[in-house]
């Protein structure tokens, strides 16, 4: 008769169902944590690469940007160098540039009236001039109230999608926890084409149905921000005609909704495409009255009329906040007048 080897597991008096069920357990636990360390790992590699990589600027930079208008306004000077300059003819460029007449005459004017000839001189005196018109403009962005409301306004692809996105990315990088609101139900693929930043750059965001009513998303979404302690809101709109009625009274009608609770908007910003120059000011100039306070002006970086900005503040009094300079999460710039001067003029 065969001699009777206890079993090892009878040895330690644990049972094989009960011995199997517990390392069952454990290598579910094991598991778990594996995919959950993977999951952590795979969420902060993406928005890390949402984000400008460390030590470099934050998207193109403005002097890239403006670098046609920079080699236009060039021979400009030179041309008018000299004492029997053609001043007409310097009025005439700095309007194709799209500064607008009233700082065409008053950067001409201070030229002449220095009775400086060299090209050197010249763009000197017209730094000094173009610095003194751009001064004493408030260009911070508010962030008032828990959360912050921004709302983007403007006329057909002008870039307010884009802009809300660059938004995000930019306040998600300063820690202000954003949130989108995606109150453009007019367009069908307006709500995919910003669930698609959102996830790229795992930002939150709250939509509708197609058809709903903006204002109605905008406040859910505003609901919903305060309930997930969003610091920030951005609220994307239709694109639309400055000349439809109907249409600015929505607008209206969103603000005063995201104001209901006691909130208020901190910022209206009207996205302006810089390549549609001073016919995008007539627009403008219609939005300004829903309270607009603010201007990011885009495509900086497709234009020779980046000028535009002069006569932005000209005509509407109203300050340029940021520049769009590409397509990319990072290609918003905070405007601020000195680097802009210096990107028109060479920072000599
Ligand atoms: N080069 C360049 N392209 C830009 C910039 N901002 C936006 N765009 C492009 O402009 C096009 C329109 O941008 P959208 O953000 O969809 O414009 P929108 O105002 O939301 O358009 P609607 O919602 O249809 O009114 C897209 O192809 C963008 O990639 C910019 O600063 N530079
Ligand atoms: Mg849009």
């Amino acid at each position: 008769m065969a001699p009777v080897v206890p079993s090892p597991v009878a040895f330690v008096g644990i049972k094989i169902p009960e011995l199997m069920a517990s390392v069952a357990v454990w290598l579910l636990f094991v598991v778990l944590v594996v995919v959950l360390v993977l999951v952590l790992a795979w969420a902060r590699r993406r928005r890390q690469r949402a984000r400008p990589p460390e030590g470099q600027p934050h998207g193109t930079a403005m002097g890239d940007a403006l670098s046609r208008v920079r080699e236009h306004l060039e021979s400009v000077w030179s041309r008018t160098s000299g004492s029997a300059a053609p001043w007409e003819q310097m009025e005439e460029e700095l309007i194709a540039a799209d500064m607008g007449f009233k700082a065409a005459r008053r950067i001409v004017d201070t030229v002449r009236g220095s009775g400086l000839s060299g090209a050197d001189e010249i763009r000197s005196v017209v730094r000094a001039e173009l610095n003194r018109s751009l001064a004493g403009y408030d260009r911070d962005l508010h962030l008032n109230g828990t959360p912050s409301i921004i709302v983007l306004v403007g006329v057909n692809g002008a870039g307010k999608t884009t802009t809300v996105a660059k938004l995000a990315s930019r306040l998600d990088a300063a820690g202000k926890r954003p949130l989108i609101g995606a109150a453009d139900t007019f367009r069908p693929a307006a709500d995919s084409q910003l669930k698609v930043w959102a996830d790229r750059l795992a930002v939150p965001m709250v939509g509708g149905a197609p058809g709903a009513d903006p204002a109605s998303v905008a406040y859910d979404a505003l609901r919903s921000a305060r309930a997930r302690g969003a610091g920030v809101l951005i609220v994307d709109t239709a694109g639309r005609l400055h000349t439809s009625h109907n249409l600015m009274e929505e607008l209206a009608k969103i603000v005063r909704v995201l104001g209901r609770d006691g909130d208020r908007v901190s910022e209206v910003l009207l996205v302006m495409d810089a390549t549609t120059g001073q016919s995008g000011l007539a627009q403008a100039r219609r939005f300004a009255r829903v309270g607009v306070t603010g201007v990011v002006l885009t495509k900086l970086d497709g234009t020779a009329k980046g000028g535009v900005v002069l006569a932005i503040e000209d005509e509407l009094s109203l300050p340029v906040k940021f520049v769009g300079v590409g397509e990319g999460s990072g290609d918003l710039l905070p405007f601020d007048g000195p680097s802009f001067v210096d990107a028109l003029l060479g920072a000599y």
